[in-house]
């Protein structure tokens, strides 16, 4: 008897949605209706809004306007540098996020919702947090503190990861959640542990080292997986952590990266100051931090 190996027999891909989907910028992944399937959602310039494939399960049905935040965003669209969704309030259902700069600058939420007519929507976008989290790095939905909401966190060049932890119905001030690293590859916020807690994922050319919460992600990466073929000569080490940051000191130190470090360039302050466009001249904005080391929550 020959058995077909289930690879080989689910080879043909599937049509899910023969379009229109009008994706300008970009398109993220997430259950906008709470129904256990993960929809597509795209962001879009000017005033082409969110638009939504919700899936059956087994296709995705035709696109739908999720919304506009006209107020806010009026001739730009709702985007920027990053573009996410997560579920932010906690209630099940994925919601739009963006986090900006220069000005507006921060995290925006728009919550999905259903609007006085039934009609599922994302709702008009507020400000949750009026500060610098956009990452040098990236900048991702995850839920750092397995309280059941999506949190931001951005990964900045030299400086300690920072996070904005959701509260519900805003995010609560910067935190440093960790060391400037990074994977030379990639680097991921999501829960390979299981706890709850989403662990920082560094994607390397030698392999995948993990970072657990605990609760924070200063703890030395393990080394999950490793690519044999990546140790030829040549191929550049993984960036590693050489500061002294840790989670209960204040930092009155600029940490140090040195073998993640990017190439020269102007460094943001640790805790708290402003740079001027004289003094970031590299940058075309001036960045404003506010970074807090408390609270941190309790497991
Ligand atoms: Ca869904
Ligand atoms: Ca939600
Ligand atoms: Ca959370
Ligand atoms: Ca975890």
């Amino acid at each position: 008897m020959t058995l077909t190996a289930p690879a080989q027999a689910s080879a043909v891909l599937e049509q899910w949605s023969p379009g229109p989907f009008t994706a300008h910028i970009s398109v993220v992944a997430g259950d906008v209706n709470g129904d256990g399937a993960d929809d597509l959602v795209s962001f879009n310039t000017f005033n082409w809004c969110n638009k939504v494939l919700l899936s059956t399960g087994s296709a995705f049905l035709p696109q739908k306007n999720w919304g506009c935040d006209n107020s806010t965003f009026a001739g730009m669209g709702f985007r920027g540098n990053a573009n996410l969704v997560g579920d932010m309030d906690g209630d099940g259902l994925a919601d739009a996020v963006i986090v900006r700069l220069p000005n507006p600058r921060g995290i925006f939420v728009a919550r999905s919702t259903t609007n006085i007519a039934g009609v599922k929507t994302f709702g008009p976008a507020s400000n949750w947090l009026n500060n610098t989290i956009a990452g040098d790095y990236g900048t991702m939905t995850a839920d750092l503190d397995a309280d059941g909401d999506a949190d931001v966190i951005g990964l900045f060049a030299g400086v300690a990861a920072l996070a904005a932890r959701s509260n519900g119905t805003a995010s609560l001030p910067l935190t440093a959640w960790g060391p400037p690293l990074r994977g030379d590859k990639a680097s991921l916020a999501a829960d390979t542990t299981g706890d709850g807690a989403a662990d920082f994922i560094l994607v390397d050319t030698t392999g995948v080292r993990v970072v657990p919460a605990n609760p924070r992600w200063f703890d030395t990466p393990a080394q999950w997986s490793t690519t044999h073929r990546s140790t030829a000569p040549g191929k550049p080490s993984p960036p590693t952590w050489t500061g002294t940051v840790s989670p209960t000191s204040s930092r009155s130190t600029t940490p140090t990266c040195r073998s993640c470090a990017p190439p020269a360039r102007d460094i943001p302050p640790p805790n708290r100051g402003t740079r001027t466009r004289s003094s970031a001249r590299r940058r075309h904005w001036p960045r404003t931090w506010m970074v807090t080391e408390t609270p941190i929550w309790s497991r």
